[in-house]
């Protein structure tokens, strides 16, 4: 079993798209362990999208995540971070698969409705962030 971190982000969940997302996560009979809608503080953007800062998308990312509400999630399975990154569908909207979540909903690489950890390593690091009071690892 393996847990993974997932944020539903502003776009997402002001196009009321939070309720397709998890039937999707929980048609692949992924277990929902952790779920809270928060409001994210420059901070805790700031140490999120760490690994981008100096790129010249940096401040849009910190000003966009932090613009609304997002849900924040763990989610548990097997292989569950291959399994939701590839639901998710690639970074860019215009490059995602039709069936994924970015294929389907999304059009454009700034507004890209949703976040999913890319490694056993950012999992780890991002449920701490996301969840300070739970221990999903
Ligand atoms: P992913 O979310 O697919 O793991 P990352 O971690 O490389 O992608 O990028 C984090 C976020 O930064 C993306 N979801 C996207 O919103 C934004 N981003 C990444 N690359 C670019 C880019 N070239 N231009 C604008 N925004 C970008």
């Amino acid at each position: 079993m393996q847990n993974t971190f997932v944020a539903i982000k502003p776009d997402g969940t002001s196009r009321k798209l939070v309720g397709k997302i998890i039937q999707k996560f929980e048609d692949l009979n992924l277990n929902l362990i952790g779920l809270e809608l928060m409001q994210v503080s420059r901070e805790l953007a700031e140490k999120h999208y760490g690994e981008h800062k100096g790129k010249p998308f940096f401040e849009d990312l910190i000003q966009f995540i932090t613009s609304g509400k997002i849900v924040a999630m763990a989610w548990q399975g097997h292989n569950s971070i291959e399994v939701i990154r590839k639901i998710v569908g690639v970074t860019d909207p215009l490059k995602a698969a039709p069936g994924t979540i970015r294929g389907d909903f999304a059009l454009n690489i700034d507004q890209n409705i949703i976040h999913a950890s890319d490694s056993p390593e950012s999992a780890t690091r991002e449920l701490k962030l996301f969840f300070p009071n739970c221990n999903f690892n």
